[in-house]
């Protein structure tokens, strides 16, 4: 299965990677500044690829793109700041405040899928993308990656502000969330179809281009110097684009304490983890709750979580919500997904095992249980089969 994706997608790369596609156009991204300087020809033109991009949003590791982005025709790495980026804030942000965000399309680059914007909360991983002469490692990348995912700026974070499931994705696949941004439907108006704004209302180098624009709530940091990142998921292309803007956050109650980490142990009995309390997390706010089982399946099996809420399917197996096994191996068993249930809900559920003809098989009882908690972004809860 893996090795096939691969063969499609880096069949499908070839034949796409000529054309331009997007990058952050507010705040003021690297990319643009570099644009904007003379010294990148095409600023929507950082792609990582061949990568999963699709339905798997946070599968693929950024690689040397990192969090900023790098791009390949101009050999720009935008991780590390230069005389034209980096070197100050381009805004200066109140913590709390709901602001406009845009991404700049190419016409000719409209792979439609999903966005975010992000904000890692872990000033010193930050640092690694702000010190200038300084290309922080692939595995310094990487780290920042995960704490900017674990910062995304949710949607549903914003008051009155409209947010959608992707058309293309499917209840249970990874992509079904709506803390990201969607396109419309990509056999339908697409990522330019979320302002419909005129052509050449942003720049791009290839074909002009279209803006996107949502509004994010600021996090409640106080920080002199951090980043706001943009990571679109391709669903055409296995293509993801990654840029970043340098910011700066006043008024905020913690001074960029540590983001919580996510656990990734996996041992039983069932442990629970809540992260530290989070920086910006209202009550009654969803929180991301992954759930993570150690499980042997043969070839065709699939792991779902079913329980008493409607998130988790109402105990209805036909709606249960279907785990990843992109990490699982015969040595480690591990299935996973990440459902965002809003604070402080307590529910009952159980993991079931569904053949390939559809035949479920459930864990033994008791239930289990979880309360998830307020005040925190993210939880997670680890068990085996039982
Ligand atoms: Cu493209």
């Amino acid at each position: 299965m893996k090795y096939l994706t691969l063969l499609a997608a880096g069949a499908i790369s070839f034949a796409t990677s000529v054309y331009g596609h997007g990058y952050m156009y507010t705040p003021v991204s690297r990319s643009r500044l570099g644009s904007e300087a003379g010294i990148d020809t095409c600023p929507e033109c950082s792609i990582l690829e061949p990568v999963t991009a699709w339905p798997g949003l946070t599968e693929a590791p950024v690689g040397r793109s990192g969090p900023c982005g790098y791009n390949a025709r101009v050999s720009v790495d935008y991780n590390t700041p230069s005389a034209k980026w980096g070197n100050t804030p381009v805004i200066t942000y109140t913590a709390g405040s709901e602001v406009t965000v845009q991404w700049c399309l190419d016409h000719n680059g409209d792979h439609g899928g999903m966005y975010s914007y992000r904000i890692c909360q872990d000033q010193a991983l930050v640092d690694k993308l702000l010190t200038p002469g300084y290309i922080p490692t692939e595995a310094e990348k990487q780290a920042a990656e995960d704490c900017f995912e674990r910062g995304t700026l949710s949607c549903t974070d914003v008051n009155g502000q409209p947010c959608d499931y992707s058309p293309d994705c499917s209840p249970g696949q990874a992509c079904w969330r709506n803390d990201w941004f969607t396109c419309k439907a990509f056999n339908g108006a697409k990522c330019q179809g979320v302002d419909s704004s005129p052509l050449g209302s942003c720049y791009t180098s290839i074909a002009g281009g279209y803006t996107v624009t949502n509004k994010v709530k600021i996090p409640n940091i106080t920080s002199k110097h951090t980043l706001m990142s943009l990571r679109w998921n391709s669903f055409q292309t296995p293509q993801i684009y990654l840029s970043c803007a340098d910011i700066a956050i006043t008024g905020g109650s913690s001074g960029g304490s540590p983001a919580p980490s996510s656990s990734t142990s996996v041992a039983p009995p069932a442990t629970t983890t809540a992260s530290a309390p989070g920086a910006g997390c209202t009550a009654g706010a969803n929180v991301a709750v992954t759930f993570s089982q150690l499980v042997s399946t043969v070839y065709g099996e699939n792991i779902k979580v079913v329980g008493s809420i409607s998130q988790l399917g109402s105990w209805n197996p036909s709606s249960a919500v279907l785990l990843s096994a992109d990490k699982y191996t015969s040595s480690n068993p591990l299935w996973s997904t990440t459902i965002n249930i809003p604070a402080g809900t307590a529910f009952t559920y159980k993991f079931i095992k569904v053949s390939s003809s559809g035949a479920v098989t459930w864990e033994s009882d008791p239930n289990r249980s979880f309360t998830v908690p307020t005040g925190s972004c993210t939880a997670s809860v680890s068990s085996s089969w039982r």
